[in-house]
């Protein structure tokens, strides 16, 4: 694997996009054992309320107890492994298999089969054969997320410095939900491709997005066709431990929205300001007015400021599953919670205006990437190598300009990391020695332009 992710250089091998090999360790060493985005509560406010969604290639059944707690089981029966719950969403007092009539209480537990005196005779230990159990399930200010590993970090130390964004809009400015059911679409990309745009991508904006920018002209506007690089001291990035990123551009949220939606944005921001700032300061508060665009590890995605919230989902190395929620203010008014979800799934939806410009520069970076001579290569995130730093009032690994790709560097460090760990022992909670090993990437190498000539080429998980 440390073939394949060059940390202190800041490249990443294109096998990492397309090779099966990868695909299945990224299964095992990441997707079995981070903390994965379920479902939010507000999806499932009452007893029996339940989603489905996957975790990895898993496919899983998220359920409101009848303790008001959440649990979510494999969405397979334990007879012969059909899906027990073919839909998306409901409310139920049980699951019943569809293939021969297993029925599971929401607790996961077996309840009754088919003629179950007469063909088992009491043979079958019915209490070790309920749905398979996710270990932990966890809620962090309403967002549920879910780890298969017991052996996994809390959800709270996972997010770790994190937080201190998150927090913005899960919790100071009142806390934040979703607007479902999520809409879903397939991209013929491997997952990790729009996950790292929005960890840390705001360099494609102005280019990607130039026509998106000046047709809905939003307050991104002025970057469209790169009219205008954002000036020194206009935004930030972050990266935090465990591969978390984030970049802001101060004072442009509501992003992609268009007016006069963006007006009615802008009003109900400077009415929530000044409790804001009294409960947490400043700094925090000009953050929730502005453009934030993050992942939590390692399939998480939203944009706070344009109100768009995705998971991607992996099938296979070049097919991702993508699910597409409104993220908005939980005491916002119902009908401009509503607008607000119209405008994302008009901007960021399935064929969102946003979201198509995206879709071929994910399909060819991992399409392209099968081709024999290209897989020897390697992929560069080199920008602002060597200004990363820490900074006093702010948590993580802080790169100085709106435009760069720190949280990249941070987010293939843990990718590295979590690949080659076996377990979460090897993988400590307290370590600071990752922001020393991004804040020194680049210094004392040879500053070789082609970068990859100091790449072994047959690299190898
Ligand atoms: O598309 C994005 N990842 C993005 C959009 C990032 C920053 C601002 C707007
Ligand atoms: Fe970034 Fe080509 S300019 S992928
Ligand atoms: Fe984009």
């Amino acid at each position: 694997m440390s073939l394949l992710i060059d940390v202190p250089r800041g490249l990443q091998s294109a096998r990492i996009y397309h090779d099966r090999d990868v695909f299945d360790l990224e299964m095992e060493r990441i997707f079995a054992r981070t903390w994965l985005f379920l479902t939010h509560e507000c999806m499932i406010p009452n007893k029996g309320d339940f989603i489905t969604t996957r975790m990895g290639q898993d496919e899983v059944i998220v359920v409101r107890q009848q303790d008001g707690g959440i649990k979510a089981f494999l969405n397979v029966c334990r007879h012969r492994g059909a899906r027990v719950c073919p839909v998306e969403a409901g409310n139920a007092r049980g699951f019943v298999c569809n293939y021969h009539g297993w029925s599971y209480g929401t607790d996961g537990a077996l309840q009754s089969m088919p003629f179950e005196k007469e063909l088992y005779r009491g043979r079958l230990d019915k209490r070790t054969h309920g749905l398979r159990e996710v270990a932990q399930v966890t809620s962090y200010h309403g967002f549920v997320y879910g780890n298969f590993d017991a052996q996994a970090p809390s959800l709270l130390d996972y997010l770790g410095e994190a937080r201190f964004y998150l927090d913005i809009w899960m919790e100071a400015n009142g806390g934040a939900e979703l607007v479902g059911p999520p809409a879903r679409s397939m991209v013929h990309c491997n997952w990790k491709a729009p996950s790292e745009n929005f960890v840390g991508d705001a360099y494609h904006v102005g280019w990607t997005h130039a026509a998106a920018l000046k047709a809905g002209g939003s307050m991104l506007a002025p970057m469209s066709g790169n009219a205008m690089l954002p000036p020194a001291g206009a935004g930030l990035q972050v990266a935090t431990r465990y591969g978390h990123g984030l970049g802001i551009l101060y004072d442009v949220n509501p992003g992609a929205h268009d007016t006069p939606l963006a007006q009615e944005i802008l009003a109900w921001q400077a009415k929530k300001r000044p409790a804001m700032e009294k409960a947490y300061g400043a700094l925090r508060t000009r953050y929730y007015g502005s453009h934030i665009n993050g992942s939590v590890f390692p399939n998480n995605t939203y944009l706070w400021g344009s109100s768009l919230f995705k998971v991607w989902h992996p099938h296979a190395p070049d097919r991702t599953e993508c699910f597409t929620w409104a993220i908005v203010e939980k005491d916002m008014p119902q009908d401009l919670k509503q607008r607000i979800a119209n405008s994302l799934h008009r901007t960021f939806g399935v064929a969102g205006y946003w979201e198509a410009d995206d879709n071929d520069n994910m399909e060819s970076e991992s399409q392209l990437s099968r081709g024999h001579m290209t897989r020897q290569g390697f992929m560069n995130a080199q920008m602002g190598i060597g200004g990363d730093r820490e900074d006093p009032e702010l948590p993580g690994v802080v790169g100085e300009s709106a435009i760069g790709e720190t949280s990249y560097r941070g987010y293939f460090r843990f990718y590295e990391e979590t690949m080659r760990a076996k377990s979460w022992a090897e993988m400590p909670v307290q370590d600071s020695t990752w922001k020393r090993q991004l804040i020194e990437a680049g210094s004392g190498l040879d500053p070789d332009p082609a970068g990859e000539a100091m790449v072994p080429a047959q690299a190898a998980a």
